[in-house]
């Protein structure tokens, strides 16, 4: 069992990890039942889906999206779009209790009045992985980025300017939150292979909520 009776007793607190980058520890802990019956509402509405890459592959994280945009990806690339090529609607509202964490969360990294329109929903099972990439399809990098972290503990990988860089490896857990921006908004990143685990709150899964602010 993970952490759980631990993530009770975690104390928030800030870690700067880069001119730009902040890891707010613990930051979503009161608020992580809230998200995880919200994204529940939302992929009932937009269920989670494993995209093609461009290239014909398909990615080992499931995605959903939130808000006036989603990102997708599929063999014509990479790309926001406002509705969900499943279904052919809008994607479902961003909820409030999502558009406040981001919000602040963004502050409390020194990024006020962020108002992001994007949430992009990852679903990782022990094995799923994202490889470095830079988050650079939204047309405003003044924004940042806010990234949050709910149920198995993953190995986030925050890279340099180049994908050679050598990359800080951070173990995020539940209610963790990063947030990159400034100098650091193109910095690349990833998450490595999940490993097993169950965690009270999502069992045998990580979900992670990027908020972007994307047109
Ligand atoms: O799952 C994560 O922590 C990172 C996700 C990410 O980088 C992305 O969706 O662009
Ligand atoms: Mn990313």
């Amino acid at each position: 069992m993970s952490g759980d009776l631990f993530a009770a007793l975690r104390v928030p607190a800030s870690e700067s990890i880069a001119d730009g980058a902040t890891w707010l520890h613990a930051f979503a802990d009161d608020c992580a039942a809230a998200l995880l019956q919200a994204l529940e509402d939302v992929t009932a509405q937009a269920p989670f889906r494993q995209m093609q890459t461009p290239g014909g592959y398909t990615m080992s994280v499931a995605m959903s999206n939130c808000g006036e945009f989603g990102w997708v990806t599929d063999r014509r690339g990479y790309r926001y779009q406002r509705e969900d090529s499943l279904s052919g609607v809008a994607w479902p509202a961003m909820p409030e209790v999502f558009r406040d964490l981001a919000a602040r969360a963004a502050t409390a990294a020194g990024f006020s009045g962020f108002r992001p329109d994007a949430c992009l929903i990852n679903r990782y099972i022990p094995g799923a992985r994202m490889s470095l990439h830079q988050d650079k399809n939204e047309s405003d990098m003044h924004q940042p980025i806010v990234s949050v972290s709910l149920g198995l503990p993953a190995t986030f990988l925050f890279g340099g300017a180049a994908r050679s860089d050598k990359a800080v490896r951070m173990c995020l857990e539940s209610g963790d939150v990063v947030v990159w921006g400034g100098p650091a908004r193109l910095r690349f990143h990833g998450v490595d292979t999940l490993a097993e685990g169950a965690h009270a709150l999502t069992g045998r899964c990580r979900y992670n909520l990027t908020f972007r602010k994307a047109c």
